[in-house]
This record gives C-alpha cells, structure tokens and sequence, in this order.
C-alpha cells in the first residue's frame, strides 16, 4: 500500500508557450515525483480530452487553472484520505474520480500529471531509477531514436504538406552512437539547406522548416544529408515519415494546401506513398492517411504492409481497445505511444501490450508541445518498446529525453541493448 501525503499541481508553460500542467505528488515516506504534461497540434478525435479553460482574455483560452484546481481540490483530496495499492489502483481510482469515458471532466492533463508524478514518486521511494522501477531487471533494451530533421504540416510555417522527415540510425552499435549519427546528419542537413539556399530556422519539433520548391525536394534534402554525414541511407540510417495525413483530408480527398494544391483520392495517395517508398530509403511511414479512412488504411497496410512499418497514430490514440480492432482488421502493423492520448499510465502500458500482442512494433513519442519532463525516455526503456520518437537533436526539450537516454544507457553498462535493426527488419529497404 501507498499512502500519498499530498498532491499539488500548478500551471507551467511548454514549448509553445502554452499552459500546461504540472503535478508535485509526495508519499508519506516522503519521497516525491514530479511530472509535466505535452500538448499536441495534430490530434487524433478521439484523445481523451485536455482541459482547457476557454478564458480568450488569458492565453488566448489555453489556460489550465480549471484542470490544476482539479488536482489541487478533488483529486488531491480524494488520494490524501485512501491509501491506494500501486499504479493500476490509482489509475483506476482517477477515472472513476473523473467518471467520463474520455476524461473530460477532470481533464486529461490534470489526471495524466498525477498518474506519472506518482509512478516517480513511487521509483524515489523505491530508490530505483523510473524505468527499473516500471519494467524489472530486464528493462535494458534502449529504443532506435527517429530525430524528426524537417518539419512540415501544423508543426512549421513552410511549404511542405508531410508533418515529419525523420531519421533513425537504426544501424548504429548502440544509443549513443545512435545519437552521434542523428546529430552529424542533422548538422549536414543544415549546410545542405544552406547551400540550396533555404533558411535553417527550426519548427516545433527542432527540425528544420525550409520553404522548399516541393514535397519531394524535402525528402531529397534529408537522403542527401545522409550520405553527406557519410553513411549509407538504407542501411545504416533509415527515414521515417508521419505525413499525419488527416490534418489535409479533405471531404474524401488527400489535398497537399501548403506545396501545390494537388489532390488525391485515398487510392492515389497510397499510391503516392508507394511510389516514394520504391524511389527512397523509407522504412516506416504513420498516418499515411486519415484516421477515419479505413478503407485507406487497409489498402495501405495491404499494399506496403509487407515492406515499412506502418504505424497508427491519429486512429489509435493509445487506446488499447482501438489498437485490438484494429489488429483484427489488418490495419497498420506498429502504433504509436503517446501517455497524453489516453490520459492514464496504465492504459498506457495496457496500449503498449495490446500492440505487442497483435505482433505490432512499438513507438513511444513526444507531443509537438513538450516540456523538459523526460518521462518517455524511462517509459520505452521500462516497456522494451524498441523505437522512440522525441523530435530533432535540437530544442531542449527534445533533447531531454535523448540525453536522458545516454545516462540510462552509461548506467546499465554492459547490460544495455540497442535495438537496431530489428523494428526495421519487414523488407528491402537498402538501396
Ligand atoms: C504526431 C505528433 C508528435 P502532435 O503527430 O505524431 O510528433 O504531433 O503532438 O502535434 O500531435
Ligand atoms: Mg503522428
């Protein structure tokens, strides 16, 4: 049993400069953790519902004093009066607190800062670092990172359509390595840009967010900038894309607004990604279409399935049962984690089963909307989930959970495993 002495949340700002929460929770022993809440911009519809307090007088309506009174009264008084029995009773006791299959009430920011501040609190009081303390001795396998190197979509005021450009040195020895890899490519990127002329300011994941002519010059940067940082695209360094296709579906057709108007019927726009998938060193494609195009999405997983990974985002929203159906529909074959989508650390790992499970690869991710909070890092480490997404090796809060990744690796010594190649391994990617 765990006896929580006091729970206190307060408003804070993320990357953005918006509101976000964050929750202090202390255990009678009095050990402590503390965690912070990211925000999306391309969200799935059927998140559990962050709540804001719609004041347009005060950050323009993003305020969360509404969801930080919920910790503070509630919530805090709630868990100071009942000892709970570990993390799953605690989670459960938050959602029946909320009583909203969507967490609207309570607000799933309040609720997620308290489900993760106590699962810190509870490593502190354990004297275990997070991830031990989440997922055992075994907890050794250190995640393939996928640094998003250019940003498109909501996430930069540019001209590319696709949200992310990511590269993933999945053919790196270890983590570190790993991160030297996306850090040199990153850093070529750059002077490739430069040398075309384009501007080298960053979006909101640290990737650059260059005015390109068109779609595929943006990914004709990041190859080059592969082989420029001197390593084999394909093979030593794999690219990974999250179009994040339902920010431009529109009334049953794919439109790229922000390059060239074209449009596309799901059919087309599978096509399309299958034609860049034959042309260039991609592994991996999320949310190659929409969320509610299921018959897009069974197409593309037929079609392509057998060759990348192909990871639901926007459709699965971390929500295990989402995740099952889809599996039993042959619907993507990797999902996507993020703790924020579902609300709760348990549904999280719950999610996290359930895709291991069906067989499907695992991606712990970042929101575009980060704090400095490294949770994630400790969460794809506990859960062995083989893959992170957590932005370009720019931007401190993107950084936070890469570099909090090189301390797990330095403490668990030789015990440490990279995972490689494997999440990779489904075809002939290497040209
Ligand atoms: C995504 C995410 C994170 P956002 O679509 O995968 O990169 O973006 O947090 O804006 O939903
Ligand atoms: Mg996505």
């Amino acid at each position: 049993m765990r006896k929580i002495a006091s729970v206190h949340a307060r408003q804070i700002l993320d990357s953005r400069g918006s509101p976000t929460v964050e929750v202090d929770l202390v255990l009678d022993d009095r050990r402590n953790g503390r965690a912070a809440v990211p925000s999306g911009a391309s969200t799935g519809s059927r998140e559990a519902v962050e709540l804001r307090d719609g004041d347009e007088e005060r950050y323009g309506g993003k305020g969360v004093t509404k969801a930080v009174a919920n910790v503070n009264g509630p919530i805090a008084s709630r868990l100071v009066a009942e000892p709970v029995e570990d993390q799953a009773a605690l989670d459960v006791l938050l959602r029946e607190l909320d009583g909203t299959e969507d967490k609207s009430r309570l607000g799933a920011n309040a609720i997620l800062g308290v489900s993760l501040a106590f699962a810190r609190a509870v490593a502190a009081s354990e004297r275990e670092p997070l991830y031990r303390s989440l997922g055992g001795p075994g907890a050794t396998l250190l995640p393939v990172p996928m640094f998003n190197v250019l940003n498109g979509g909501v996430h930069a005021d540019n001209s590319v359509d696709p949200q992310e450009f990511m590269i993933a040195p999945c053919g790196a020895p270890s983590f570190s390595e790993a991160l030297r890899m996306g850090a040199e490519t990153y850093g070529a990127l750059k002077s490739v840009l430069k040398r075309r002329g384009y501007a080298t300011s960053v979006g909101d994941e640290g990737g650059f967010a260059p005015n390109v002519r068109s779609n595929e010059e943006a990914i004709e940067v990041v190859v080059e900038a592969i082989s420029k940082a001197g390593f084999r695209a394909g093979d030593d360094v794999v690219i990974a894309l999250d179009p994040a296709a339902s920010e431009f579906f529109e009334d049953g057709a794919y439109v790229f607004k922000k390059s060239d108007e074209s449009r596309r019927t799901p059919a087309e726009m599978v096509a399309f990604w299958e034609r860049w998938v034959d042309r260039y060193p991609i592994a991996c494609i999320e949310d190659g279409v929409a969320e509610n195009d299921d018959a897009g999405w069974k197409l593309i997983t037929q079609r392509l399935g057998a060759r990348v990974q192909l990871v639901g985002d926007d459709n699965f929203v971390t929500d295990p049962a989402l995740i099952r159906a889809a599996a039993a529909d042959g619907i993507a074959n990797a999902a996507l984690v993020k703790p924020n989508q579902i609300g709760t650390l348990t549904e999280t790992l719950a999610a996290i089963a359930e895709a291991k499970k069906a067989g499907y690869g695992t991606v712990i991710s970042h929101r575009s909307g980060e704090t400095a909070d490294d949770f994630i890092a400790d969460l794809a480490v506990a859960t062995s989930a083989g893959q992170i997404k957590t932005g370009a090796p720019c931007r401190g809060e993107r950084l936070a959970k890469y570099n909090r990744l090189l301390r797990i690796e330095e403490e668990l010594g030789s015990r440490s495993r990279y995972a490689g190649r494997a999440p990779f391994s489904r075809g002939p990617t290497r040209r």
